[in-house]
């Protein structure tokens, strides 16, 4: 669950820090499974530094806090940053600099 065969991908595409690009995190409702995509990818393709910042203070039981900032900072342009949720349900989260920039992960049962 921890090393699942494929990743859940989500691009910050440029001009996020733009509230008229309503883009930002592409797609706003990301789907993965547990066991099969629970590893979920943001890479920063925009000039300027950007969090992942769950709305609701999640903590995944073995991942810890859902929060870029706890963990590398802000995303700097070109960089990724990853995040594993071992439990099925629906994560929102945002932009902690870019309050607008909104969406959610939605991680799904296992089907195994
Ligand atoms: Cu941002």
């Amino acid at each position: 669950m921890l090393n699942p065969p494929q990743t859940t991908n989500i691009v910050i595409v440029p001009g996020s820090s733009n509230p008229a690009q309503t883009k930002n995190f592409t797609p706003k409702e990301a789907d993965g499974s547990l066991g099969q995509s629970n590893k979920v990818i943001w890479k920063n393709t925009d000039a300027v530094a950007h969090s992942v910042t769950s709305d609701t203070d999640y903590k995944d039981q073995i991942n810890g806090a859902f929060n870029s900032i706890a963990k590398i900072g802000l995303v700097p342009p070109g960089k990724t940053f990853e995040f594993t949720f071992t439990k099925d349900g629906e994560y929102h989260y945002h932009c902690e600099p870019h309050p607008w920039m909104q969406a959610v992960v939605k991680i799904a049962p296992s089907k195994f």
